[in-house]
């Protein structure tokens, strides 16, 4: 159960209609319901004095990120569309980091990398936390085996106290989730 003070951040990982809405381009099996217990834990932590941020996956239209640009993933979360937007039942009190705009993968809310060179960047996220204080993360959101994934990686790479809520997440590949979960275990990320 995650406690929250003013030296803690939620983060909430890509609540976009293209993943938590059923008729979304890269619906994950679930996704609806983690938008009323991200709310939950948006309140909780507000309540704590903790800073909510919000990460949004924000595609150009043409990427190599896309399928039909020799990526992995079907078009999803392309700037400017209904399938970015954050999900209109989520409670959106706090900065939103967008990754992936200038084409890289953005699977991260702290990096993005160029899916064709590998050149990695940062976004803004780490600026974020680090000007507040912030020393520890509580991550929520889609896809648990994605972004959520690498977001806690990076997150306890770089030295944050790093908690997953795994409830208020889902995965895009349900098969292959408690590994990635394990992965993070290894790392040292909390697992509740
Ligand atoms: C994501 C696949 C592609 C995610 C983003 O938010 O987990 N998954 N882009
Ligand atoms: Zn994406």
């Amino acid at each position: 159960m995650a406690e929250y003070t003013a030296e803690t951040a939620l983060i909430v990982v890509d609540v976009q209609n293209d993943f938590a809405d059923p008729g979304g381009n890269l619906y994950v099996r679930g996704g609806e319901e983690v938008v009323e217990a991200a709310n939950r834990e948006i309140a909780k932590a507000q309540r704590g004095g903790a800073l909510v941020v919000y990460t949004q996956d924000w595609h150009p239209e043409q990427t190599p990120h896309f399928q039909d640009h020799g990526g992995v993933w079907p078009r999803h979360c392309v700037q400017g569309t209904e399938g970015a937007e954050l999900h209109p039942n989520l409670e959106v009190e706090g900065p939103v980091v967008q990754k992936g705009t200038e084409g890289e993968d953005g699977y991260s809310g702290f990096s993005v990398r160029d899916p064709e060179t590998g050149e990695e960047g940062a976004t803004e996220l780490d600026g974020i936390l680090r000007e507040r204080g912030i020393d520890r993360v509580v991550i929520v959101g889609l896809a648990q085996d994605v972004c959520v994934h690498e977001t806690a990686k990076d997150a306890v790479g770089k030295g944050y106290d790093t908690e997953l809520l795994v409830d208020v997440t889902r995965p895009v590949d349900p098969d292959a989730a408690q590994e990635r979960l394990d992965e993070l275990k290894d790392l040292g990320v909390h697992l509740s």
